[in-house]
């Protein structure tokens, strides 16, 4: 069973890692990605490329692309030493196979920052965002080998591309940067185009399955839904395919939670007459519920605190493609931290982190990309449009992920000001429609001015005291606490106090090995201390429940004349520097961390 779940990742390294450590081990099968008859096949793996650099891509033939080297897929092009830090356009191709006359569809997880997509020379698909997942359908063809071509480009662009802005505070690489993968339809009869699990109740394992099917039924198709390897059920005929929508009591079901992370998993499949499969599709879940609850989160109807951090998926030799192993290892880092929780900054999470989250017991908030907007991007109907798409795309791509129990977007977004109104509230809207189960948050950066606290479930503070704005102060590290504490005060005289506070940011910068006889800032001892006095005045405060702190690891940024505040072009508010050497920080909060009791009394 495990090493079935584990063949995803397609090494047996990890095996040994996981079975070594004291992480949990995963209870249930997981199929669903490499299984007959769903049919879907990873196209990872090397691909002809080209960088051509700067040109227009609107005048870009792909019969005429002089191919001259060969890119694995996945990864981002200017991570590699050949291409490091340039921007511009980089063509991709391979050739793939589908049985005659027979449709699929292709799904990329993420192409950045955007990209056109070609099907036999033809154009079939542009897409503008770096990190959100999109679909290609195949048409028909008699061919059975296609060529797939894929025009990405790096540049920024805020007509074309609005999502993406050169001002964020990480390095925005360009490639196709997540997993490719193929699914082949069946010729005849319904195709499961996904399936769709929300936990209703942990007390009674009740969960609601929407399934969603795609093509001409066949004469005496069925229906039939399967939880783990129990039996199967035969599910009301549907003569017109479209959506199954249905409330289940999970058998022998187990309550999923960061101390037993307990998984399920369903099969819906399409029978033809005589009983064999047609198509196909396995989805893991978990059952767990996540609430407020008299100003507390609540887990499973116990009271949650939240310790964690803020983590980029980067690493200085793949940039944002980092290799599974070194997911895993960031994970085992995190619970040597004492850790229950990540926030996934600042964009819609690779799947692949997801599924060692639901397996190791860690709790998430996921967002749609965003980082510090103002009223330009926000005046954009094209940004808004793209905002909105990418946002329905990750709450699609990730539904059924238990580790995820928030559901943020626009980090930092001018939330003191009115002009953010119609798209914080038109995306809090799609979320609680179509994610209901889930809280809502945002990030702020204008905690006694921000003007949308009362369309989320608790407030998100990024707050920096002691480290920025602190010019002239003799003694910055004291501003920490005193600050935590006030803010958090004026928050409640505001009328806010039912609201539970997180602390979602909090950082000072250390260089790794930096130490002097000051402790001042940039050393490791100051980033320690300063560390150390921000978790213990957020989990000694009852009004704070939890605590995700800037950042994980150190994290390449912008560069040039952007970069005066941030040595060495990165972010070093890392507790690990970007090698995962831990700073001295890491020991003070881990000293914390382990000896709170994330089921807070209250
Ligand atoms: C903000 C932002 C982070 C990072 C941080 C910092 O809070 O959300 O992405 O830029 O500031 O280090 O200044």
């Amino acid at each position: 069973m495990q090493s079935n779940s584990l063949a995803r990742f397609g090494t047996t390294d990890k095996l040994n890692l996981m079975n070594s450590s004291s992480l949990p081990s995963p209870q249930v099968p997981y199929p669903a990605y490499y299984s007959a008859p769903n049919n879907r096949v990873s196209l990872s793996g090397l691909w002809d490329f080209v960088f051509l650099g700067d040109i227009d891509t609107d005048k870009f033939n792909p019969a005429d692309v002089p191919y001259r080297e060969k890119a694995l897929v996945p990864s981002a092009f200017d991570a590699m030493p050949q291409y490091a830090g340039k921007r511009g356009v980089a063509v991709y191709r391979r050739f793939i196979s589908v049985p005659e006359n027979t449709s699929a569809r292709m799904e990329f997880e993420a192409v950045s920052l955007w990209c056109r997509v070609y099907i036999d020379g033809h154009p079939v698909r542009e897409h503008a965002c770096g990190y959100s997942p999109f679909g290609v359908d195949l048409p028909f063809h008699s061919k059975v080998v296609r060529e797939l071509v894929v025009v990405v480009d790096n540049r920024f662009d805020f007509d074309r591309v609005p999502m993406h802005e050169e001002y964020f505070d990480f390095y925005q690489y360009g490639g196709i940067i997540r997993d490719v993968s193929l699914r082949v339809r069946p010729r005849a009869g319904s195709w499961v185009r996904a399936v769709r699990v929300t936990p209703i109740d942990h007390m009674t394992g009740e969960v609601e399955v929407e399934v969603d099917l795609e093509g001409e039924p066949i004469h005496g198709q069925k229906l039939r839904m399967r939880f783990d390897l129990g039996e199967s059920e035969l599910l009301p005929d549907r003569p017109v395919p479209g959506k199954i929508c249905l409330r289940r009591r999970v058998p022998a079901f187990r309550i999923w939670s960061p101390k037993s992370p307990h998984l399920h998993a369903i099969t819906i499949t399409v029978c033809a007459n005589e009983g064999e499969a047609v198509s196909e599709m396995t989805e893991r879940f978990g059952i767990r519920t996540v609430k407020v609850r008299n100003g507390s989160l609540e887990l499973n109807g116990s009271p949650l605190r939240l310790l964690g951090y803020n983590r980029h998926e980067w690493h200085p030799n793949f940039g944002p493609a980092t290799p599974t192993l070194q997911m895993v290892a960031d994970l085992e880092w995190l619970k040597m931290l004492g850790c229950n929780f990540v926030r996934g900054s600042h964009y819609p999470q690779d799947r692949r982190f997801l599924d060692l989250c639901d397996e190791l017991g860690f709790l998430v908030w996921e967002e749609n990309l965003g980082w510090g907007q103002r009223e330009k991007t926000f005046q954009s109907l094209q940004f808004r449009k793209t905002h909105a798409e990418s946002l329905v795309a990750m709450l699609a791509a990730s539904h059924n992920h238990p580790s995820i129990i928030i559901r943020g977007f626009l980090n930092e977004a001018g939330t003191n000001e009115s002009y953010v109104r119609p798209i914080f509230e038109e995306s809090v809207a799609t979320i609680r429609r179509l994610d209901p189960s889930r809280l809502v948050s945002y990030a702020t950066m204008f905690p006694l001015t921000d003007t949308c606290y009362d369309l989320v479930d608790f407030i998100s503070l990024n707050l920096y005291p002691g480290w920025y704005n602190c010019e002239g102060a003799a003694r910055p590290l004291d501003l920490v606490s005193e600050y935590i504490r006030e803010t958090i005060e004026k928050i409640d005289a505001a009328g806010w106090a039912k609201k539970p506070i997180l602390i979602s940011e909090i950082g000072a910068e250390g260089l790794y090995g930096w130490h002097d006889a000051h402790d001042d800032f940039f050393t490791e001892e100051y980033q320690a201390e300063y560390l150390r006095r921000a978790c213990e005045t957020a989990l000694d405060h009852s009004r704070c429940c939890g605590i995700a702190l800037w950042h994980f690891s150190d994290v390449r940024t912008y560069g040039g004349g952007w970069s005066l505040k941030r040595p060495r072009t990165f972010n070093n508010k890392g507790t690990l520097d970007e090698y995962r050497r831990p700073k001295l920080a890491y020991r003070a909060v881990r000293e914390i961390f382990t000896q709170v009791d994330a089921v807070r009394p209250v």
